[in-house]
C-alpha cells in the first residue's frame, strides 16, 4: 500500500442480508452451477517455515496442486525477496536476503529479482490460462521510482518496469475486462513484504485456479476477459497501474471495465485472532468505490449496484464455507452468514466487515486509478491502518502494531504467523492467516464468476477473435507515424469441447485506413492521428470470429 495525504470522502456501512441464490445465469445465456463448485481448500503443504530461509528448502511453488496461496507465499518469500524496478540481471541466485526479511544497509540493498519473478510469474501462470487459450504478459513502462539517493525505508528504484497480467478473453464480451491484481514490487528495505504484498499477488494465482477449475467442471468459459494481474510500480506512486491504463485501457473507446478487483493486502483480519488471542478479532474493511465521487451517472448507477452485490457476495460465501479455528483455545465458528445466524440463533460474522466508501484516509493502492475513471472497485483489508475516509475509526493496540510492520523488515511470514496466529516464534502456519487468504480467494472468485462481472457462458461455436495493440520498446499512448504492433494472441477456436491454440487459426486485420495483413503478430503505423476502427477476424475451427475495436491515435 502506498501511504497518501489526505482523501475526503463519506463512508456509509451497508448492511443488506440477500438470500443464498442457487445458481448463476450466465452472461452468454442458460444457467450454470452454483457456489458449491468452488472447491474451499485452505489447508497448506508447508505446516512450518524452514529453519533457514533456504531456497533448496522449499523446492515447489505448488505442492498441492491447487495453487494454495500460503505455499506460494513460503516459496516466493524465501526464492525472490525482493522486486523492484529496473533490476539489470536475470540470473541472481534464488534468495540473498539475510534471515526472512533483512536486506544489507543501503546502498548494499538486496539482489534484485524482478526479472527472476517476471519469469517464474509468466510461466506458472501460463499452465493455469494457457487450456483456456489465454496467455501471460509482460507490459514495459517507465517507473519514476524514488529520488535518488535512496535512503529510507519507503523507497523504491526507478527504471523499467513490468506489469504482469495473463489474460482469457471472453467468449461473448472480449472488449470487457474484469481485473484481479495485486502488486509485486517491493521496496529496497522490506524485502520479504509478506503483507504488502506477496500475499496479494500469491492469493490471484489461487484465484486463477478457482475459476478456471470452476469454469471446467461446470462446462463453461469466461463471457468477458478476465486478467489475472500483479502490478509493478505500486510502492512509487501506482505508477504501473497508471501506465498500463494510459496505454491499454485509455487508446480503446469501446473497452469497459464492469469491476477491478484488488489484493494488496487482503488476509490478516478475519477471520483471524489477533496474536491467538480469542478476546481480538480484527475486522476486514470492504472497501468500495463512492457512487458520490463518480463524476457521469452511468458510473454511479454501475458502482452503486456493484456495491450492493459485494453484500450478497459476503452472504452467499459465507453460506458456502463452513469452518472452525482449531488453533485458539475455544475453537469458534468462523464464516456464519446472516442467513445461517438466523436459522442456528448464532451472531452473523456479516458485521465484521464494514464498508468503507473511498478506502482510508492515510493509504491507497492501484485501486484508486481504477476508481478515479469511474470503475467500481472490490478490495479488502484488515481493519488496522487508520481512519477509514469517512472518518471511523480502528482499535489503538492493532493500529499500532501493523503500521509498524509495513515496509520494514519485520513484514515478513513469520511477522504474520505471529500476528494472526497463536505461535508467536511464527514458524507455524497460522490458520487465522491460511483460512483468510482462501476466504479472500473465495470472495473474490465467486464476486466475478457473477453474470454482471465476468460471468460463466456455456459456448460451443467456432472461434473467438481477441487482439491487444502494443508499442514496442518503450510504451506510451499511440502516435501517428509510430509502429504500433497488433497481437492476436488469446484467439482461440473451440472444437469438441477443447481450446484449439492459434497455431491452428488464420488472422484477417483489416485497419480501416485502406491497410490490411495477415498473421497472428503484425505491425502497422497510422499516417493521420484520430480514431481508427480495426477489425481481426480469425478463421478456424467451426467457422470465423471477428472483433472489431476503435483506436484512439493522438
Ligand atoms: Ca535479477
Ligand atoms: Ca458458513
Amino acid at each position: 500500500m502506498k501511504r497518501v495525504r489526505s482523501l475526503a470522502v463519506v463512508g456509509l456501512a451497508l448492511t443488506i442480508a440477500m438470500p443464498l441464490l442457487p445458481s448463476a445465469q450466465a452472461a452468454g445465456g442458460g444457467n450454470v452451477a452454483g457456489i458449491t463448485d468452488l472447491l474451499y481448500q485452505p489447508n497448506p503443504a508447508y505446516s512450518q517455515m524452514p529453519a533457514s530461509p533456504d531456497p533448496a528448502e522449499v523446492k515447489k511453488p505448488n505442492p498441492k496442486g491447487n495453487w494454495n496461496a500460503y505455499d506460494l507465499n513460503v516459496f516466493e518469500t524465501i526464492h525472490f525477496p525482493t522486486r523492484q524496478a529496473a533490476d539489470e540481471s536475470a540470473k541472481d541466485a534464488p534468495g540473498g536476503a539475510i534471515a526472512h526479511g533483512a536486506c544489507q544497509p543501503h546502498p548494499v540493498g538486496c539482489a534484485n529479482h524482478s526479472l527472476e519473478f517476471i519469469k517464474f510469474w509468466r510461466g506458472a501462470m501460463n499452465s493455469i490460462v494457457k487450456p483456456w487459450g489465454g496467455f501471460a504478459r509482460a507490459y514495459e513502462f517507465i517507473n519514476a521510482g524514488d529520488a535518488e539517493p535512496r535512503t529510507g525505508v519507503l523507497t523504491a528504484r526507478s527504471g523499467k518496469a513490468y506489469n504482469l497480467q495473463a489474460t482469457i478473453p471472453g467468449a461473448v464480451h472480449p472488449e470487457k475486462v474484469v481485473i484481479v491484481s495485486g502488486h509485486y514490487d517491493q521496496t529496497d528495505s522490506g524485502p520479504a513484504s509478506a503483507w504488502d504484498s506477496a500475499e496479494g499477488h500469491a492469493t490471484v494465482f489461487r484465484i486463477a485456479k478457482l475459476m478456471t477449475d470452476y469454469w471446467r467442471k461446470t462446462g463453461t468459459r469466461p463471457a468477458v476477459t478476465v486478467k489475472f494481474g500483479a502490478w509493478a510500480g505500486e510502492e512509487s506512486g501506482t505508477n504501473g497501474a497508471e501506465a498500463w491504463i494510459r496505454d491499454n485501457l485509455k487508446p480503446f473507446p469501446d473497452m469497459s471495465m464492469p469491476g477491478y478487483f484488488n489484493l494488496d493486502p487482503c488476509a490478516g483480519g478475519y477471520p483471524a485472532y489477533y496474536h491467538g488471542n480469542p478476546a481480538y478479532q480484527i475486522p476486514t474493511v470492504m472497501q468500495l468505490a463512492n457512487p458520490a465521487s463518480a463524476i457521469q451517472a452511468p458510473a454511479k448507477k454501475k458502482i452503486e449496484a456493484f456495491n450492493k452485490l459485494a453484500r450478497v457476495v459476503l452472504g452467499e460465501v459465507f453460506n458456502h464455507l463452513d469452518d472452525k479455528m482449531t488453533d485458539v483455545p475455544t475453537e469458534p465458528q468462523i464464516f456464519v452468514s446472516n442467513e445461517e445466524a438466523k436459522k442456528l440463533g448464532v451472531a452473523s460474522h456479516e458485521d465484521k466487515f464494514p464498508v468503507a466508501l473511498g478506502g482510508v484516509r492515510l493509504f491507497s493502492s492501484d485501486y484508486a486509478r481504477f476508481e478515479e475513471i469511474g470503475v467500481p472497485i472490490f478490495n479488502l483489508f484488515a481493519d488496522t491502518l487508520g481512519p477509514h475516509a469517512g472518518g471511523a475509526t480502528n482499535h489503538p493496540i492493532w493500529h499500532a502494531d501493523s503500521v509498524t510492520i509495513l515496509h520494514t523488515p519485520r513484514d515478513n511470514l513469520l511477522t504474520m504467523n505471529a500476528f494472526t496466529g497463536v505461535d508467536q516464534t511464527g514458524m507455524t502456519a497460522s490458520q487465522g492467516w491460511y483460512k483468510g487468504l482462501e476466504m479472500c480467494a473465495h470472495l473474490h472468485s465467486w464476486f466475478m464468476l457473477k453474470p454482471s462481472i465476468v460471468g460463466s457462458a456455456k459456448k460451443t461455436g467456432g472461434p473467438v477473435a481477441y487482439f491487444e495493440a502494443l508499442t514496442p520498446g518503450t510504451p506510451a499512448p499511440f502516435a501517428a507515424g509510430k509502429k504500433i504492433v497488433f497481437d492476436a494472441n488469446g484467439s482461440h477456436g473451440y472444437r469438441g469441447g477443447k481450446i484449439v491454440g492459434p497455431s491452428k487459426l488464420k488472422f484477417k486485420w483489416n485497419f480501416g485506413d485502406g491497410s490490411r495483413a495477415k498473421g497472428g503478430h503484425v505491425t502497422h503505423a497510422f499516417k493521420k492521428a484520430g480514431i481508427h476502427k480495426v477489425s481481426l477476424t480469425v478463421i478456424g475451427a467451426g467457422g470465423r470470429d471477428t472483433y472489431t475495436m476503435r483506436v484512439a491515435v493522438g
